[in-house]
């Protein structure tokens, strides 16, 4: 769309603080599966970290302060999530970009996340800017309406999305993770990502 890109390896150089970050996070805030609000529990586990953070039990979906396994504010934006979240948003043609929470969603091979909107941000203005790590997936990237039949492009390790303006509300999921082959495996520089799919996706929610 006009205002939805892939910069390819655009996380690669940053990789070592974001690898940091990310096991900074969660060492406090561990990845969960949610219940949606029609009672399934989500194949994909996720955490949060930044003011506030994206959760989903039997009342619905919603962003909230506290983290609701610890009780606890969720832990702090590491500092290179948000430089980097910016360079990459301005990259892409949004300016000023400063999100207050990233959702971080973990992929092992089978799971997937069926076709959604993000609509619980306050600023739809905002554009989401996400950044795929590990194991190779397919990401659906469908249109304003459900039925749409969704374009299918392959995010890799170090991959970032940026989509805002009047693409911010397309229809999106992820295919079931695949395997990955033994030689990408060894290649990740972190136990965190071998065999599986970590995304990191920055939003202003509030
Ligand atoms: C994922 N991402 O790639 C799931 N949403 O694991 C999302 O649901 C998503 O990547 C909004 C904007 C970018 C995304
Ligand atoms: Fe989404």
């Amino acid at each position: 769309g006009p205002q939805a890109c892939v910069l390819r390896g655009a996380a690669l150089a940053g990789m070592p603080e974001l690898i940091a970050g990310l096991a900074e996070v969660l060492a406090r805030a561990p990845f969960r599966q949610m219940v949606t609000p029609g009672g399934q529990t989500m194949s994909v586990a996720l955490t949060n970290c930044g003011a506030l953070g994206w959760t989903s039990d039997r009342r619905g979906y919603r962003y909230t302060p506290l983290d609701p396994l610890s009780g606890e504010p969720w832990p702090a934006m590491p500092p290179a999530f948000l430089q980097h979240a910016g360079a990459w948003a301005r990259q892409a043609g949004f300016d000023g970009f400063q999100p207050d929470a990233c959702l971080i969603n973990r992929y092992l091979p089978g799971t997937r996340l069926s076709l959604h909107q993000d609509r619980n941000e306050r600023d739809l203005g905002a554009p989401i800017v996400s950044a795929s790590l590990g194991a190779p997936a397919v990401f659906l990237f469908g249109g304003p309406a459900r039925s749409d039949r969704p374009e299918k492009v392959l995010l890799e390790h170090g991959d970032v999305a940026v989509w805002g303006g009047v693409d911010r509300l397309r229809f999106h999921g992820v295919m079931p993770l695949k395997e990955a082959p033994d030689h990408l495996f060894q290649s990740m520089p972190h136990p965190l990502l071998q065999g599986q799919r970590v995304n990191l996706t920055l939003r202003k929610a509030g």
